[in-house]
C-alpha cells in the first residue's frame, strides 16, 4: 500500500499537510479560490488589517538565485473582505481544505477589535494572528518585544475562544527560544507558526550598485533557501518547548519534498510555502505531494505520523 500524506490538525483532517504561506497568492477572491482549487491540502488569506491598504510602493518584490526579498507593507482588502470569503466558504457543500484567516492589526486596539469581530462571527475555522510583519515603517515586529507579545496574548484570550494560533519571526538565540516558549505556553494556542521571513536584509543589485526594493532603502523580509536552516531550527525548538497541545506549522525554504519531509521530522504538522509558491504558481502543490510521497514510500513510511518530531541528535 502507498502512502497517505493525511494530516490531523485542530480536529479536521486534511488530504496533505500543504499550504500556501499567508502573503503568497491570497490577497484576492481569485487568488483564493485558485488555491482552492489546487492540490494544497488547506490554504490561508493575505494578513488583514481593519482597514484596506494599497501596501508600500514598488518594487516591493525580488527574486533572487536562493530565494526572495520583499517589502510588501501588508497590502490586503481590509478585514470584512477576508471574514465574508471565509464565512462563505464554510457553507460550500463538499469543501475540503478550507481557509484559514490570517489578521495584522496596525495597533493593539485593532487587534481586538478584528479578534472581537472573528469571536461575534460565524467563522468556526482557524484564525492566524500575524506577530512578524517586518515591512510597515515605524512598527516593529511584536514578536521582538516579548513584553508587548505577553500583553497581547493576555488580552485576546480574555475573550477569543475560537482555534487561534501566532505566526511568529525567526529567533535565533536559546535565551530567546526559552523566554518566548514560556510566554506561549501560558496561553490556550492551538499553534505556532515558524517563521515569518527574516526580517530587514538588503540585496544589492551589483551591475547598477544599487538596492532592489524601493521602501525602506531597499531592506525588506527574506524567504526561500537561505532561511530554511533557520525556519526548521525555530520549528524544533518551539517543538520541544511547547506544551504537546500546541502544534507547529513549519514555513521557510520549502520547495520539495526533502525540505517537507525535514520540516515534518522537525515536529511540524502543516508546512507553508511562500518564496516557491510565488515563483512557480499553484500547480507546485502536486509536485510537493508527488515528491513527499515518493521519499516516504522509499523509507517504508506509511503515514506522517510515523516519523513526525522524529529527529535524531547525534
Ligand atoms: O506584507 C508584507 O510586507 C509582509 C508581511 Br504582513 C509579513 O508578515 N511577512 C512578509 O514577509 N511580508
Amino acid at each position: 500500500m502507498g502512502a497517505t500524506l493525511d494530516s490531523y490538525f485542530l480536529g479536521n483532517t486534511y488530504e496533505n499537510p500543504f499550504m500556501n504561506a499567508s502573503g503568497v497568492h491570497c490577497m484576492t477572491v481569485d487568488e483564493l479560490n485558485e488555491l482552492r482549487s489546487s492540490r494544497a491540502g488547506a490554504y490561508v488569506t493575505k494578513s488583514a488589517t481593519l482597514v484596506e491598504r494599497e501596501g508600500n510602493p514598488k518594487p516591493r518584490y525580488h527574486s533572487t538565485s536562493f530565494g526572495s526579498i520583499n517589502s510588501m507593507g501588508l497590502p490586503n482588502r481590509g478585514f470584512d473582505y477576508y471574514l465574508s470569503y471565509v464565512i462563505a466558504q464554510q457553507g460550500e457543500a463538499g469543501k475540503k481544505n478550507a481557509p484559514f484567516l490570517s489578521v495584522a492589526g496596525m495597533s493593539l486596539e485593532d487587534n481586538l477589535k478584528i479578534l472581537g469581530a472573528i469571536q461575534e462571527s460565524d467563522f468556526q475555522g482557524v484564525t492566524e494572528l500575524n506577530l512578524s510583519c517586518p515591512n510597515v515603517p515605524g512598527k516593529p515586529q511584536i514578536g521582538y518585544d516579548f513584553e508587548m507579545t505577553e500583553m497581547v496574548l493576555g488580552k485576546v484570550f480574555s475573550f477569543f475562544r475560537k482555534p487561534l494560533g501566532v505566526k511568529l519571526p525567526p529567533y535565533f538565540d536559546f535565551a530567546h527560544f526559552d523566554i518566548m516558549a514560556e510566554i506561549l505556553n501560558k496561553y490556550p494556542l492551538s499553534f505556532v507558526n515558524c517563521i515569518n521571513s527574516i526580517g530587514n536584509g538588503l540585496y544589492v543589485d551589483l551591475e547598477n550598485e544599487i538596492t532592489v526594493l524601493k521602501p525602506k532603502n531597499g531592506f525588506g523580509g527574506i524567504g526561500g533557501d537561505y532561511v530554511k536552516p533557520t525556519a526548521l531550527a525555530n520549528v524544533r525548538a518551539f517543538y520541544t518547548r511547547l506544551n504537546p497541545g500546541i502544534k507547529i506549522i513549519g514555513t521557510g525554504g520549502i520547495k520539495s519534498g526533502q525540505d517537507a519531509f525535514e520540516h515534518l521530522l522537525c515536529g511540524a504538522t502543516m508546512l507553508q510555502v511562500g518564496t516557491a509558491l510565488y515563483e512557480r504558481g499553484v500547480s507546485i502543490f502536486e509536485t510537493l505531494e508527488r515528491e513527499l510521497r515518493e521519499i516516504m514510500e522509499k523509507k517504508g513510511y506509511t503515514s506522517i505520523d510515523e516519523f513526525r518530531g522524529k529527529l535524531k541528535s547525534l
